[in-house]
């Protein structure tokens, strides 16, 4: 399914999502960071030559961006922070992008907050 199709078809926000999966490592995926509160993996669809994703290991209501509450501020930076982590140590010195979809509009996919870090080529503005 395009990426379009897939955030349509996405399973209600708050339910467990496939992320859970790769926290639990139920499922296997290819981790490039880590620490206590974030996970941070390669995409599944790469979109740029370096692709991943960053999310926090406790969802708390943090579905999306949309739904961020006074509590999630602290996680917030920090996610933030860590795309800086990981685009340094990618070897992003030329520059990078950072995304977060929201909703069916943003073209969301996966209700469990998460940052795409895309780097490693030439990005265009605006996004499609
Ligand atoms: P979004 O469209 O912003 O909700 O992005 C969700 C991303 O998650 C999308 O780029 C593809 C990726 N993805 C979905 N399932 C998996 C998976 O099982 N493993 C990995 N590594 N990525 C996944």
């Amino acid at each position: 399914a395009s990426e379009k199709e897939a955030a349509l078809a996405a399973v209600p926000p708050g339910a467990p999502t496939i992320f859970d999966k790769i926290i639990n490592k139920e499922i296997p995926a290819n981790v490039v960071y880590e620490d206590e509160k974030v996970l941070a993996f390669r995409d599944i669809a790469p979109q740029a030559p370096t692709h991943i994703l960053i999310i926090p290991k406790v969802k708390d209501g943090l579905t999306g961006l949309s739904k961020a509450e006074e509590r999630n501020i602290e996680i917030l930076g920090h996610l933030l922070y860590s795309a800086k982590l990981v685009a340094k140590q990618e070897g992003l010195e030329d520059g990078f992008r950072v995304v977060i979809n929201d909703g069916p509009q943003g073209c969301q996919s996966v209700y469990h907050i998460h940052v795409h870090l895309l780097g490693g080529c030439q990005m265009n503005w605006p996004p499609g």
